[in-house]
């Protein structure tokens, strides 16, 4: 990650005024030389960034000046990755107030000035200069009463929007769609093989992080939707306990099933993401069942967490013998954990996980809550220029306006349909719900964990992991484990998208019971450390932007 070159710059800057005079007039810098010590942005942590900041090396300013020219280039030009459906328009000028503030008084938390990417389905106030959508031109100059809850938290501590993300539309709630499309945004694609599949729902946040768009992005779950994208673009990905981080000002599908994470490039910046945006949240009510105090996330990153750790892996209903390189990862990856003091107990399957299998009460659940919950957004919305008012609109307002959301090939709205069928909160919805935290949770992990007495679970990070979690509510946290080889043969993933392909990648999951997350986050620290599999491919050659930091101080 370049640290310890940056290191040594940083050191070098203290002591010598010949390298200050460099940083103050950095085009006079030899660039065959200290150049290369600014940090790489395709890889730069948090930490890094904070440190430069510090030390005066370059300003907020200057990063998202470097991050908008990074989008700029292979946004919609070269591999045309659509990642990013907006940037913030006064992100510039919050730069500098931040500058300004850091000089005066010191940085406010490890995000002050660091730029922050949403996914388009958390909302921002429209004075700002940015739409909150969920890619849907139903909601395009759509007026939302406030900031989404944890933009309020990121925004205390000082970190900058950047923009919006691309996503599957309504976070793949609509139909029978390939990941990363939506109408307002297109078809995002992977940046490690040309058009290979981004995975969703939370597509653009996933690719944007992977090449360094952005510093820190955010992207939402319900079913996968974080670690999918983490598992798939070469990420440090964490999806929170339901309950941990707000979902207020999020346009929902499942107020039993959504949750807020961060999508970065490695475990300590999830952690340190994590510690600031985790919290009650007055606005959801979820969020006051939590335990108080939030840990400190940075707390847990301990290359020795796996030691005298018992760690199952549930191999029934989540691996899958069919994704040979996949789980020949894996079995090294197992090797690895036990190399690192843990006993893994395999199998440890979940007691009920064929009845799970069978269980169809999830869609019962999201069904039902998706039409209450995004009628109640759209009513909230102080205007919505496009008339939509409930989700009976949205389905109509799709059919009248094809040429924008329902192009050759990107036409189903079964999901929605669906949706529209229910009827509120009836008897059967409760049994459904009590069915699911019985199945995913209490019979589920939950029993699992017990009866094998075990910390966590382990698993790839690919098809089927999410579900189970999913209807507990319970967390998950992804890091990378490995790349598709050079020969796989290449397969079709949507109309636009193919997967498997060469040199896409794939992750491993740490899977916990409720609140988990501090031990969760331990575990894949230790594995990340011992293994760096992120770093050892990267993007293909024109989905690795050039700007850097370099290109921008000064200008
Ligand atoms: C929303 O998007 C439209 C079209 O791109 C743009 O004109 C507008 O400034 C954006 N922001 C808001 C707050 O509507
Ligand atoms: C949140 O509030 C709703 C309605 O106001 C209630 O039905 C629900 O049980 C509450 N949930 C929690 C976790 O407190
Ligand atoms: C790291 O984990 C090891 C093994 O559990 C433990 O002995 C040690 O105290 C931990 N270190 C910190 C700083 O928490
Ligand atoms: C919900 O789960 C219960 C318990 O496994 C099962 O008996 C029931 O058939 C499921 N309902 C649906 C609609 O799948
Ligand atoms: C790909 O290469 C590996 C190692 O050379 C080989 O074992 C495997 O059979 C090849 N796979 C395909 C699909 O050709
Ligand atoms: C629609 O999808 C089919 C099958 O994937 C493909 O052959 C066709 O070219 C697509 N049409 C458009 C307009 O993208
Ligand atoms: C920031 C950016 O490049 N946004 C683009 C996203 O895609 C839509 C559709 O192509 C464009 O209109 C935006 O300009």
């Amino acid at each position: 990650m370049g640290f310890l070159k940056f290191v040594v710059f940083g050191i070098c800057i203290l002591h010598s005024t010949i390298c200050s005079q460099a940083i103050v007039r950095p085009d006079s810098i030899d660039t065959g030389g200290k150049a290369t010590d600014f940090p790489d942005l395709y890889e730069a942590s948090v930490t890094e960034l904070q440190d430069g900041l510090d030390a005066g090396l370059f300003t907020s300013v200057d990063l998202i000046k470097a991050y908008f020219a990074r989008i700029d280039e292979v946004n919609l030009k070269g591999p045309v990755l659509r990642a990013i459906i907006e940037t913030n328009p006064s992100a510039l000028e919050q730069a500098a107030a931040l500058d300004a503030e850091r000089k005066v008084s010191g940085k406010r938390s490890m995000l002050h000035g660091i730029p922050v990417l949403l996914k388009d389905n958390i909302a921002t106030i429209a004075s700002e200069g940015m739409n909150t959508t969920a890619g849907s031109f139903s909601l395009l100059g759509s007026i939302v009463p406030e900031d989404a809850g944890v933009v309020k938290r990121l925004r205390a501590a000082g970190a900058i929007i950047l923009g919006k993300a691309n996503l599957s539309e309504f976070a793949h709630f609509r139909g029978g769609l390939a990941s990363g499309w939506s109408g307002r945004g297109g078809q995002c694609t992977n940046a490690f093989f040309p058009s290979a599949d981004p995975c969703g729902s939370s597509s653009g946040s996933g690719v944007a992080s992977s090449i360094g768009l952005t510093t820190v992005a955010l992207g939402s779950e319900t079913d996968g939707s974080i670690t999918c994208p983490t598992s798939q673009n070469n990420l440090a990905g964490i999806k929170p306990t339901v309950g941990l981080t707000s979902r207020a000002g999020v346009i929902p599908i499942s107020a039993h099933q959504d949750t807020i994470g961060p999508m970065v490039r490695s475990v300590t910046d999830a952690a340190i993401v994590l510690s600031i945006m985790a919290g009650p949240d007055p606005n959801d009510n979820f969020t006051l069942a939590q335990p108080s105090p939030v840990p400190d996330y940075a707390l847990a990153l301990n290359k020795s967490a796996f030691a005298g750790k018992r760690i199952g892996v549930p191999r029934r209903g989540f691996t899958d013998r069919t994704q040979v390189n996949v789980l020949a990862a894996f079995e090294n990856a197992l090797d690895t954990i036990r190399g690192l003091g843990a006993t893994i107990v395999d199998p440890a399957d979940l007691p009920d996980i064929d009845e799970i299998r069978r269980s169809s009460n999830e869609s019962i659940v999201t069904d039902t809550d998706f039409k209450v919950q995004l009628n109640e957004w759209y009513e909230s919305l102080i205007d919505n220029p496009s008339g939509v008012r409930s989700l009976a609109d949205l389905i109509a307002f799709n059919d009248a306006h094809p040429d924008l959301e329902e192009p050759t090939n990107f036409t189903s709205q079964s999901t929605l349909i669906a949706s529209e069928a229910t009827n509120g909160f009836t008897p059967a919805y409760f049994q459904a719900l009590a069915f699911d935290k019985d199945l995913g949770a209490t019979r589920g992990i939950d029993a699992a964990l017990e009866a094998f007495d075990l910390d966590a679970l382990v698993t790839p990070g690919t098809g089927s992991v999410s579900g189970v979690p999913a209807i507990a509510g319970y967390p998950i946290v992804t890091v990378p484990l490995g790349f598709y080889p050079d020969n796989v043969t290449i397969g079709s993933a949507g109309p636009l998208t193919v997967f498997p392909a060469p040199g896409v990648p794939f992750g491993i999951s740490f899977l916990g019971t409720a609140f988990s997350e501090f031990d969760l986050v331990g575990f894949a620290f230790a594995y990340e450390q011992a293994t760096m599999t992120r770093l050892e491919r990267r993007a293909f050659e024109a989905a690795i932007p050039k700007t850097q930091l370099i290109d921008v101080i000064g200008k």
